[in-house]
């Protein structure tokens, strides 16, 4: 039983990391628990943001979403984050052209030991810090956008609390693109 869970947990974080979209995807829409939104929206404690006086400015970078697996229409878009100006913010929610709704969603261990990914509340971002959403971990779950295929381009928005909308541009393809 134990080796059976093990197995399992390693599957998920291949599948959640892992460059196999079939698998990413049976994941995300099928064997995975996205869990209660509602709950993990209560527990997000929303502590005041540290305030310098001034508009915080976020910069985007490494802005990716993967192509839609045949049949589905569920993807994953990732992106990195930092403060080019102000000391705090908070990303609050997404939205992709096209896409029905964009849920920010985390991945958590549950008490089998098992990789599970569920909506997740708004993400802090800190002077000098960085707010990485990638494979295996943070990541943007699309819903009911039209399959995009490799070497296209979606448009998006990410909301933050002071910032406001930040327009982001996800390359489409199986993997980050290059930082030039
Ligand atoms: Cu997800």
């Amino acid at each position: 039983m134990r080796t059976a869970l093990l197995l399992s947990a390693a599957l998920f974080l291949t599948a959640c990391g892992g460059t196999e979209d079939e698998a990413v995807m049976a994941g995300d829409t099928g064997t995975m628990d996205h869990g209660s939104m509602g709950h993990d929206m209560a527990e997000t404690e929303q502590t005041p943001l540290p305030d310098d006086g001034v508009m915080p400015v976020v910069a985007v970078s490494a802005a990716w979403m993967r192509p839609h697996p045949q049949g589905r229409d569920v993807t994953a878009a990732y992106f990195t984050a930092t403060l080019a100006e102000g000391a705090a913010d908070r990303l609050v929610s997404a939205s992709v052209t096209g896409a029905d709704s964009v849920e920010l969603h985390g991945h958590t261990m549950n008490d089998q030991g098992m990789m599970q990914m569920r909506a997740v509340g708004p993400q802090r971002l800190d002077a000098g810090d960085t707010l990485v959403f990638a494979p295996g971990g943070l990541h943007l779950m699309v819903f009911g956008l039209d399959p995009v295929v490799a070497g296209e381009t979606v448009d998006g928005v990410l909301l933050f609390e002071r910032a406001g909308e930040v327009p982001v541009r996800f390359a489409v393809g199986l993997s980050a693109p290059e930082v030039d």
